[in-house]
Order: structure tokens, then C-alpha cells, then sequence
């Protein structure tokens, strides 16, 4: 059996862990997996035909997509079933994703148990649904605490990105008493910037990541993040698509995230 996975940017941390976690439940199984990077959504439809051509099995999609892209992608595949990892639950496709909202939710409750309330967000690229959907959840957590959600600047997921965007954060008149970081690499510049400017984490700013990726551990300080489980999105992944025929009603499954509290925030 084989499985064609088409993913977003390996160079990207979260990507490259699924991709790992699939590549070893596959071979495990013994069925082989096709990969495509593509750089831009629009070159999904291309890497999905040229996968299909390859007479793949089954397909798995790990690129942020628009609900009405992921339907059109799943209809031109069909009866071959795709699995999308990054799409929202709205979206009539078969999806397994992890609840963007909640991870924002649980890491803005926790800030706010630490008595912050001046909570900036650092958020992914405005492209991405999942960005899109972390931002909703600490908009919406913030106002129910009666809170104002003013202090968020856009990334693209990267160290480099969150550097900047950091020094733009860290350079109002008043500081932020917590950054929430839509990832963790994002969150490795923001430390950067920090140190920078002096800015004691977390003594005079808290820091919040989301992700878990296998290095956050070893940031200085260690990172409080939002654990999102790739290794057993992955796997499951790679079940659900070996076990499926086609043709079967839509499944979406939701993965919970949790809270991993570290050093990075007080
Ligand atoms: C999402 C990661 O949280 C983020 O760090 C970045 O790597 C992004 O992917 C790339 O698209 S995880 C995704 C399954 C929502």
C-alpha cells in the first residue's frame, strides 16, 4: 500500500514532526508514503494529481486550507479518501485536527491565573486557519474575563519572524505583562528579543508557546506551551487512512491539546 502526504514547509518544526510520526507508522505497517512540499496552498491541486497519478492509496494533506479548498481538493481525489490535518472542523472533508481554540483558551487561562492581564498575542499568518482560530480563542477568552485584546501582531511561524515581531510587541510605552505565541519557534525569537532588551522572563514577562515540539523543553528558560501530541496525530493518521476503503461518510475528529507549564511563565 502506499499513502501520498502532501505537506506545508519542512524546514517548519510541527510539520517535519508529523511527517516523522507518519514515515514510521507507515513503514511499521509496511506501506510506503510519497511526500510533496508545496510553498503556497494554490499548489495542492498539482501535487495531489501528480500523487494520484503515482496510484496512491489514500492521501494526507497537512497544508492550512479554506474550507471550500479542502472540499475541492477532497471531491478530485475522489473515490481515493484524503485525511486534512489543517482545516477547520467546518470544512466537509475527513479531518483530524487539534482544538486551536481550546490551546488558546488553556494558555490564556492559565496567564490569567498567574494574575496577568495586559496579554498580547503573537499570532501565525493570517492565512492559516489555524492562526486564525488560536486568535479567536484568546480574543474570546480575554473578553470573558472582561479584558481588552488589543496587543496581537501577525508572524509566519518562524524564529526570525517572532524576533521582530517581538521588538515590535516589547516597544510600546507599556509593556505587556504575558505574550501568548501562536507556536514556539516564534517563541524562541520573542526570548531572543527579550534578552535583548533586557526583559527578565519570567520576572517582568511571561511567555506562553504553543506546540511542544521536542526542543521547547530546552529553551532558556524552559517554555510553558501548548502541548499539540503530532507523534499520535500522526499515527493515528496513518490507521485511519490504511483502514479506510473510501467512499464512507465524513469523519472529523477533534484532538485535545493540553497545558505544559515550564519555567517561561509566573
Ligand atoms: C501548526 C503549528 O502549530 C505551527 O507551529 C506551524 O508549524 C504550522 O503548523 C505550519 O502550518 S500545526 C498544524 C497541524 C495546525
Amino acid at each position: 500500500r502506499s499513502l501520498g502526504l502532501i505537506t506545508t514547509d519542512l524546514a517548519l518544526h510541527a510539520p517535519s514532526q508529523i511527517v516523522s510520526a507518519v514515515k514510521s507508522r507507515a513503514a511499521e505497517q509496511g506501506a510506503s508514503v510519497l511526500i510533496s512540499m508545496v510553498e503556497q496552498p494554490l499548489q495542492c491541486q498539482t501535487a495531489l494529481q501528480a500523487l494520484l497519478a503515482q496510484r496512491v492509496d489514500a492521501l494526507l494533506v497537512n497544508v492550512p486550507l479554506d474550507d471550500p479548498h479542502a472540499e475541492e481538493l477532497g471531491a478530485l481525489a475522489s473515490p481515493v479518501p484524503v485525511l486534512f490535518l489543517d482545516v477547520a472542523p467546518s470544512a466537509r472533508v475527513n479531518s483530524l485536527v487539534f482544538n486551536a481554540e481550546q490551546g488558546a483558551r488553556l494558555g490564556v487561562e492559565h496567564l490569567l491565573s498567574l494574575e496577568h492581564r495586559n496579554i498580547a498575542l503573537l499570532s501565525g499568518p493570517e492565512s492559516s486557519v489555524s492562526a486564525r482560530a488560536r486568535l479567536a480563542g484568546w480574543k474570546a477568552t480575554l473578553a470573558q474575563a472582561g479584558l481588552n485584546a488589543t496587543a496581537v501582531a501577525y508572524g509566519d511561524w518562524s524564529a526570525a519572524s517572532g524576533y521582530e515581531k517581538g521588538h515590535v510587541l516589547l516597544s510600546g510605552a507599556a509593556l505587556p505583562d504575558a505574550i501568548l505565541v501562536a507556536n514556539d519557534q516564534m517563541a524562541l525569537g520573542v526570548m531572543r528579543a527579550c534578552a535583548e532588551k533586557g526583559i527578565a522572563i519570567p520576572g517582568q514577562l511571561s511567555v506562553v508557546g504553543f506546540d511542544d515540539t521536542a526542543d521547547s523543553a530546552w529553551f532558556s528558560p524552559p517554555l510553558t506551551t501548548i502541548r499539540q501530541a503530532f507523534r499520535e496525530a500522526g499515527e493515528r493518521s496513518v490507521e485511519w487512512l490504511l483502514a479506510s476503503s473510501g467512499g464512507e461518510a465524513c469523519r472529523q475528529v477533534q484532538l485535545p491539546v493540553t497545558l505544559v507549564t515550564r519555567h517561561s511563565s509566573a
